[in-house]
């Protein structure tokens, strides 16, 4: 079946569902087509910290109903090493703060605009055989299977090549005009959901010889954490009971508990740093993990993908009227704030966690840097910019 839209958009995660709403906001006409389905994408645990800039962006496009609501406003977070826990006041030292909300609800609000503006068949999920081709012309084409067998064939104006890390959309660019530079990390992460209050009211980042632990939340009841572990680990080897044990002992302080409770979900994830440049070729445009990951360690991930689709909705709106010069300067203008992020992503990554063989010098190194942190204002400062992020584009 041959039909016809202005924009294609491959994935419908945090990017390309952001991208399907904003494009309509601006009267462009778009066709999503994703992988998974509609209860796996809602389900999909993932990042769970907003800078200001997204929550900006989220209610500036007219969907942070439900954000404002819920979201648990964070004006800092602590840094725990050497048995001390000191905290980093984003509010005082920037003025900013983030947003503790998880990117399933954003997810799930935007998934429910989008079918409410356009339809039932707006969003095409469960789709097979994704395909995206002549990119170097003026007519680039997505073609896929729908849920019911249906093989379309969409003739677009430009595609967007939101399809996360595994996608597909990347590796069609030709290998020799694209760079992939790329960081793997001895160690992952093994994180859990957990049916129980935080026992903090920020989140806590926590060095301990034993390994990185992280204590973030989803909600009032809900609490997430994380520990290090070694990226072959074996989730099989970790009972709930030993998980609550290792996460007390690494974020453990005098007079304070962590009460353990119910997990809901158990996962190991690895550590990755990534960059693929440029973020266009010919009609095709990548955004969010289709073009860049980070370690988890910053929360950048999420907000990268939502604010890369920030300045590609103008960039796509013009190019469809005919005007290229916003989609000529999409690719450089995103991977400036890309590299800014991957650095800092890889700066708290490295100061938090322990390289296995890892000699004293390291250990020393890493505390005097969070020495550092915690008593000088400038370098709490740094941070903290860092944190709650940077300028996002205007969605106007
Ligand atoms: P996604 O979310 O991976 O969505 C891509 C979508 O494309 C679909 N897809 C296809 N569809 C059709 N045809 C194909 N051939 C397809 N191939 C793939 C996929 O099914 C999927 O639905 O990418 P997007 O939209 O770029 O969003 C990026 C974010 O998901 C990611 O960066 C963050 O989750 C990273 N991240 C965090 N980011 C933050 O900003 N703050 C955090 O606190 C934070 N914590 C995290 C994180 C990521 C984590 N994991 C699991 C990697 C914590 C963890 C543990
Ligand atoms: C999360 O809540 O999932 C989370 C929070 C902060 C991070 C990474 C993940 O740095």
């Amino acid at each position: 079946m041959r039909t016809r839209t202005q924009v294609g958009i491959v994935g419908a995660g945090p990017a390309g569902l952001l991208l399907a709403h904003l494009l309509a906001l601006r009267g462009i006409d778009s066709v999503q087509v994703e992988s998974r389905s509609r209860e796996y994408c809602e389900a999909r645990q993932r990042a769970g910290v907003l800078e200001d800039g997204s929550v900006a962006l989220l209610r500036e496009a007219g969907v942070a109903g439900r954000l404002d609501r819920q979201g648990i406003e964070h004006g800092g977070i602590y840094l725990q090493f050497g048995g001390e826990r000191r905290h980093i006041d984003f509010r005082a030292l920037t003025g900013r703060a983030v947003t503790v909300y998880a990117q399933t609800e954003v997810v799930k609000d935007l998934i429910a605009r989008r079918l409410a503006d356009a339809g039932p068949g707006a969003i095409q999920f469960s789709v097979t055989g994704t395909v995206v081709d002549d990119l170097d012309t003026d007519r680039p084409v997505l073609r896929y299977t729908s849920e019911d067998g249906v093989r379309y064939e969409v003739a677009c104006d430009a595609i967007a090549g939101c399809d996360g890390f595994r996608g597909i959309c990347r590796p069609a660019i030709p290998p020799e005009l694209r760079s992939a530079t790329a960081r793997d990390y001895p160690y992952a992460w093994l994180g859990i959901l957990a049916d129980v209050p935080p026992s903090t009211d920020e989140l806590i980042y926590a060095w301990h010889p034993r390994g990185f632990a992280l204590h973030s939340l989803r909600s009032h009841t809900v609490s997430r954490l994380y520990l290090q572990v070694s990226p072959d680990e074996d989730i099989a080897g970790w009972p709930d009971e030993r998980i609550w044990a290792e996460l007390s002992e690494r974020l453990e302080l005098p007079g304070w508990t962590l009460r353990p409770g119910p997990v809901l979900e158990k996962g190991i994830t690895g550590m990755r740093s990534f960059v693929s440049a440029p973020m266009r070729y010919g009609r095709l445009f990548l955004a969010g993990d289709a073009a860049h990951i980070v370690p988890p360690t910053g929360a950048k991930g999420l907000n990268l993908a939502l604010a890369d689709v920030a300045h590609l909705a103008p960039a796509l709106d013009s190019l469809c009227r005919g005007d290229q010069k916003l989609a000529e300067a999409y690719s450089a203008a995103c991977l400036e704030r890309v590299w800014r992020s991957t650095h800092f992503s890889w700066w708290m990554t490295t100061m938090l966690h322990i390289t296995p063989g890892a000699d004293e010098m390291e250990r020393q190194l890493q505390l005097a840097q969070l020495r550092y942190v915690a008593a000088s204002r400038a370098a709490a400062t740094s941070l903290a910019e860092n944190y709650t992020g940077y300028p996002s584009p205007s969605t106007a």
